[in-house]
């Protein structure tokens, strides 16, 4: 609880261009928690670092993730939007959170496995306890409620298990927070693959829809997008190339499997792309000219930044203390 609040935490990595899939998956339901809940919405730039990042560009997609997330609907006045490495009280509690993280969780955590084989030259230390790091950001702010994609379950139970195993030792310590997973847009899958979840990081780009494609780019993909040999518009196991796609467009359009299959019987797959790939670029229009507007406000961005930071850190400072002591620590 926050000022009479319940609290919502998230975050998203500025380690690419953001993806249909970070949107329908997490940025477009950040908004619907801004008037009933404290929420503090992280640009986790100490989390991108596991993986190798040019500087320049993570530079430079800080401050877009940054300008997303206020061109997505989140108004600084209601959310606490900051950059996670200008509030270092979570690399502090990181550190004390992999010490009551055990090496076998970390071992089963599924995106360790699935990033180290895809980074095999460099599956460093961080990668491996990246979800202690998560951890401490969320429990930081005694955070009730997480809004993420399904994919990240795993560490947000990890979360969980941490800080009960806190509270168990050291007596309640931590909110043990609850995910909020929503129904649509849970797992866009890429377009090329559908059996893999779209990524940021994904190298084909046609796999990948970004939230900031023209309508050209965004149609041409769509009319890619992998599906199967036959010619019907049907939500139905082993269809996964056209599942993904009415999940996109329900997602989009706010229809329902049964009122999109009605909507396209007897047409093919060709004219089913198409409305996709219209419905997304029509919503992403709105959301890419207010972004192209405040990325050309740096000085602006930076202010919420600093605001964001300031009264991140605040709370911030609260919960760490209260954990130092507990430990045993010597403050000053
Ligand atoms: P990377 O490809 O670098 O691992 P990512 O695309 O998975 O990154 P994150 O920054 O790790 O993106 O995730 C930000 C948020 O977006 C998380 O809540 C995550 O669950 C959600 N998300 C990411 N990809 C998808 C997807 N394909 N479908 C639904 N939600 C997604
Ligand atoms: N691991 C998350 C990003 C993330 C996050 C968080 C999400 C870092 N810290 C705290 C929710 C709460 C991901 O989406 N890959």
């Amino acid at each position: 609880m926050l000022n009479g609040k319940k609290v919502v935490f998230s975050g998203v990595q500025p380690s690419g261009n953001l993806t249909i899939g970070n949107y329908l998956g997490a940025i477009k339901n950040f908004s619907t928690f801004s008037e009933e809940y404290h929420c503090f919405y992280c640009v986790v730039d100490l989390h991108a670092i596991t993986v190798r990042q040019v500087p320049a560009e993570l530079r430079r997609r800080t401050y877009e993730t940054l300008a997303l997330y206020i061109a997505a609907g989140l108004d600084p006045q209601k959310n606490t939007l900051f950059v996670q490495s200008h509030v270092p009280a979570h690399a502090e509690l990181g550190w004390m959170l992999d010490c009551f993280t055990m090496f076998g969780e970390l071992s089963r955590m599924t995106q360790f496995k699935d990033k180290s084989q895809k980074n095999a030259d460099n599956i460093n230390a961080g990668l491996f306890t990246y979800p202690s790091l998560m951890a401490a950001d969320i429990l930081l702010y005694q955070t009730d409620l997480v809004p993420v994609g399904i994919d990240q379950k795993q560490h947000l139970e990890l979360a969980r298990d941490i800080a009960g195993r806190f509270n168990g030792l050291y007596s309640d310590t931590f909110t043990v927070p609850e995910g909020y997973i929503p129904q649509t847009g849970m797992k866009i899958m890429s377009l090329a693959e559908p059996t893999a979840k779209m990524s940021k990081s994904d190298k084909n780009q046609n796999a990948v829809v970004y939230i900031l494609d023209n309508k050209d780019d965004i149609l041409r993909k769509f009319k890619r997008a992998v599906t199967d040999s036959g010619s019907e518009v049907r939500y139905a196991e082993g269809k996964d190339g056209v599942n993904n796609l009415m999940t996109i467009y329900r997602a989009f359009t706010g229809k329902s499997n049964e009122e999109i299959e009605r909507e396209f019987e007897g047409r093919g797959y060709g004219d089913f792309k198409m409305a996709v790939g219209e419905a997304c670029a029509d919503t992403l229009a709105p959301v890419q000219a207010e972004f192209n507007r405040l990325i050309a406000d740096k000085a602006y961005l930076e202010s919420v930044m600093r605001e964001g930071a300031q009264s991140a850190a605040y709370c911030a400072r609260k919960t760490l203390s209260k954990v130092q002591r507990k430990l045993g620590f010597v403050t000053l």
